[in-house]
């Protein structure tokens, strides 16, 4: 493993449990160790080829200035999650925060806090349903898988084949083509959703009818073994295991062993996705 440290980096933040310390605000030093399996650049001497110190201090900067957090436990959490995020060749993140100025009546130099976080930790694996019945419907689907594999956060993307499937739910529209894709990600739930959202919003998706033909459709199946329910988004999807259309491309990933319903068609086709 190599090492990247940025030591000690000097930046006004307003994280403290008391009021006047989330309004005036004071220093703290955060000192930042990445783990690297192996640096590329070492090697090439090229700066793409390693992480550049710069963006890393600028994420530290930019959460201890925009945090009202109670503790310091929190803040070096919040920092070293989003370092992970910032770049998958990160593999493990220890951030210290030191805050000399703590409200403590004695002398001491200085509170400090460490934590570390690995990125298994907050890598999850997701899967999704696709569909399309308007337009170019595999170029749809193309489309979609490679927006998705277009975000930095997003990784070991792997697609099933295209299934021409029957309209379930809402009869009187076209068939639809349908697949399912699995990858891994450090987004949380929610901004998987904001991003498969848009996704559909690029695809020129208009909403008109409830289940209605559509441009492409992307659902959130399946976030790790996570259950997740909120106003606007339910994982595992409420619906995924009465339909064939996501149970046929989920059994050929290896996803699903059970039974499928019957009810409506689903058939593989020749042409796959690239
Ligand atoms: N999507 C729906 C409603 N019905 N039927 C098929 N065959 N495929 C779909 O993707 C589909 C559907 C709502 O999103
Ligand atoms: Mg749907
Ligand atoms: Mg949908």
């Amino acid at each position: 493993m190599d090492f990247i440290t940025l030591k000690r980096c000097k930046v006004y933040g307003y994280t403290g449990c008391l009021d006047f310390e989330k309004e005036k605000g004071q220093y703290f030093y955060v000192t930042c160790k990445l783990g690297i399996s192996s640096i590329e650049g070492k090697l090439t001497d090229r700066l793409e080829d390693t992480i550049d110190y710069a963006s890393i201090f600028e994420i530290i900067k930019d959460t201890v200035e925009s945090s009202r957090f109670n503790l310091i436990e929190k803040l070096a959490s919040e920092i070293s999650f989003r370092v992970l995020k910032n770049d998958s060749r990160i593999e493990e993140v220890h951030v210290l925060v030191e805050k000399p100025d703590a409200p403590v009546d004695g002398d001491f130099d200085a509170m400090m806090v460490e934590i570390s976080q690995t990125r298994s930790e907050i890598c999850h694996k997701a899967v999704l349903s696709l569909g399309s019945n308007m337009g170019d419907r595999q170029e749809n689907l193309q489309q979609a898988i490679d927006l998705l594999r277009g975000n930095k956060e997003i990784d070991k993307l792997r697609f099933a084949s295209l299934y021409e499937t029957q309209p379930v739910g809402y009869d009187d529209q076209p068939d639809f083509l349908n697949t399912c894709v699995e990858f891994e990600t450090t987004l949380t739930p929610h901004e998987l959703l904001l991003f498969t959202q848009s996704i559909e919003k690029t695809l020129h998706r208009v909403k008109t009818i409830v289940n209605g033909p559509r441009t492409i459709d992307l659902d959130i199946l399946l976030y790790g073994t996570q259950r997740y329910d909120d106003n606007d988004l339910v994982i595992p999807h409420p619906r995924m295991y009465e339909r064939a259309f996501v149970l046929r491309p989920l059994n050929e990933l290896g996803l699903y062993e059970g039974e499928i319903p019957e009810d409506k068609y689903v058939r593989k086709i020749e042409e796959s996705l690239i």
